[in-house]
């Protein structure tokens, strides 16, 4: 049977490296010959993106729900894509992806929306077959130019966003030992210089490099409508 290519989700706080440890991994990858596509979440080139965009950058002021739900449709809209070149063999790299919809939504004190309420327009999406959580300590963020001016770019915000991480990752960690594709969450400290974390992520990587051979699955797909028989 071919296989598909692998699909792999770098997540994080912060300053925590997930733009440069994309870039570097697609570099990689590309190097030796991989057939590779990196997509950015939020994707601010779309026209749901460019709303995103204005929200992020206070230029805009947005209902809670409303903007996590384009944060989702922001997703959504690529899905399909990001499935047919499984399918065809290309291994595909997401900088942020529906966990990041999740943890900064549900850590709004003051909007009140339920975790399950932010992870239901998530259910359903391609799920990844890696996740690389790239946890930093506040202090070392801070270290890295601080947080920027972007709305949820302070600290508090931070360490809320870091505990709803937390819970979706037991909650993901637990799944893979159910099944082979349940999607693996891995915890790696960002905190290293930069080539010591690439390292790291490389060894997780590698093995996939070459495709999978178990089916996509659907992120939280026990929640999505069971087929009927007839
Ligand atoms: N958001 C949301 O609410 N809902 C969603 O569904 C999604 C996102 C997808 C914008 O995201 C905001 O959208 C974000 C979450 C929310 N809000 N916040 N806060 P974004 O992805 O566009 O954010 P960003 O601008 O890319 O920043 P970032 O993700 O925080 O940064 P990063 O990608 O993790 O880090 P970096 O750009 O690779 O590196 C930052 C700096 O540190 C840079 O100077 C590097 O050279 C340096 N760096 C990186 N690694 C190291 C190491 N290992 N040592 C030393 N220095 C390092
Ligand atoms: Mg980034």
């Amino acid at each position: 049977m071919a296989k598909r290519g692998a699909f792999i989700v770098i997540e994080g706080l912060d300053r925590s490296g997930k733009t440069t440890q994309t870039g570097r991994l697609l570099e990689q990858l590309e190097q030796r010959d991989r057939p590779v596509q990196l997509f950015k979440f939020p994707d601010r080139t779309t026209a749901i993106g460019k709303m995103i965009d204005g929200y992020l950058r206070s230029q805009s002021d947005l209902d809670d729900r409303a903007i996590h739900l384009l944060f989702s449709a922001n997703r959504w809209e690529i899905a399909s894509t990001i499935t047919n070149l499984l399918a065809s063999g290309t291994t595909v790299l997401a900088d942020r992806y529906a966990f990041s919809g999740i943890a900064f939504s549900a850590s709004k004190v003051t909007a009140g929306l339920t975790y399950e309420w932010c992870r239901s327009p998530e259910i359903g999406l391609p799920a990844p077959d890696l996740t690389v959580f790239l946890d930093i300590d506040p202090e070392k963020a801070r270290e890295r130019g601080g947080y920027g001016d972007e709305r949820y770019e302070k600290e508090e915000v931070q360490k809320r966003v870091r505990g709803v991480f937390d819970r979706i990752g037991k909650e993901m960690g637990s799944r893979a030992g159910e099944s082979e594709s349940g999607g693996r969450w891995v915890t790696v400290d960002a905190g290293h210089e930069k080539d010591i974390v690439q390292g790291i992520i490389w060894r997780l990587v590698e093995p996939l490099m070459n495709g999978v051979e178990n089916p996509l699955m659907r992120l939280w797909e026990e929640h999505l409508p069971r087929p009927t028989s007839s």
